[in-house]
């Protein structure tokens, strides 16, 4: 198993789980904190992730919530270009989360070290449009598609469904050339699932760590709400303690909203794991 993912210029060390900094700049955003487009208030959020413990930022300009509505290329690259310029030499890895080839190519090409891709490359041109530079991918398992992924999701067994899935891309991938190293697995926590689906994926992470590094994003999720009937500015509990049951069950990079809180409780789980 890879200890490290090639990132860019970046080589991030996957020994212990880190956390992914979800930054959105979306004016509709799944949880809430979408900016409204307004970029100072975006950089301070990313700021404060990195100063928070992030060892990854992931920069969102298109809502991927059920129902939400598509957004032009050029709209989102509009939301996503100006704070990835902004914020690309710092230390700290920055993913673009994107469905679109062209974003794809205008973010590596303004030095992207990663691309998070819900729909797991499957737009036309958007594998070639990775494998010819140097950033990471995140391949995501979705059945479906945003628009109406939650209405009725049907699996015989989601877990070897999800697992062949992201096998067959993960071949995809060493065929077009990328490294294994630079790849990234994530099995899609309510992207067309049903809370049974995505509490027997959570259970059965060990099943899918020999694909590669594991990418969970359970953060809030209704999935969350659903356990705690609690709304989404109150799932802060609720999605720490996913990200610990994920840490503990081998995944290795945690996409969370409350990056200091995450931090923070992966860094007790390390001291009573591992005396430090
Ligand atoms: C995910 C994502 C996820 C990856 C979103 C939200 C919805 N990318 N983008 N995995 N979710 N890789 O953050 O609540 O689970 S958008």
């Amino acid at each position: 198993m890879s200890e490290f993912l090639r990132c860019g210029r970046f080589r991030l060390d996957l020994r212990q789980p880190v956390v992914m900094a979800i930054v959105n700049v979306t004016p509709d955003s799944f949880s809430g904190d979408g900016h409204d487009r307004h970029f100072d208030v975006a950089l301070r959020h990313a700021e404060r992730a990195v100063t928070d413990g992030a060892a990854i930022l992931d920069i969102g300009g298109e809502s991927s919530r059920p129902g939400a509505e598509p957004v032009s290329e050029q709209e989102e690259m509009d939301r996503v270009l100006p704070l990835l310029e902004r914020i690309v030499d710092w230390e700290v890895p920055v993913s673009i989360d994107t469905v679109k080839p062209g974003v794809m190519r205008a973010a590596v090409a303004a030095g992207a070290s990663m691309i998070n891709d819900i729909n797991a490359f499957q737009m036309a041109g958007a594998l070639e449009a990775v494998a010819a530079s140097d950033a990471a991918l995140c391949v995501m398992h979705m059945r479906g598609k945003p628009q109406s992924m939650q209405l009725d999701p049907e699996y015989s067994d989601v877990v070897v469904e999800v697992r062949d899935y992201l096998m067959r891309q993960k071949d995809r991938c060493l065929e077009a050339g990328i490294a294994a190293d630079r790849v990234t697995y994530d099995p899609g926590f309510g992207f067309g699932k049903s809370l049974a689906h995505n509490l027997a994926l959570l259970r059965a992470l060990p099943d899918l760590v020999p694909l590669g590094p594991l990418l969970i994003g359970v953060s809030r999720k209704s999935m969350v709400g659903a356990i705690t009937g609690r709304p989404v500015g109150q799932r802060l509990a609720g999605s720490l303690a996913t990200a610990l049951m994920a840490a503990d069950r081998g995944a290795s990079i945690i996409r969370v909203h409350d990056v200091g809180e995450t931090v923070d409780a992966l860094r007790v789980r390390a001291a009573v794991l591992f005396d430090k």
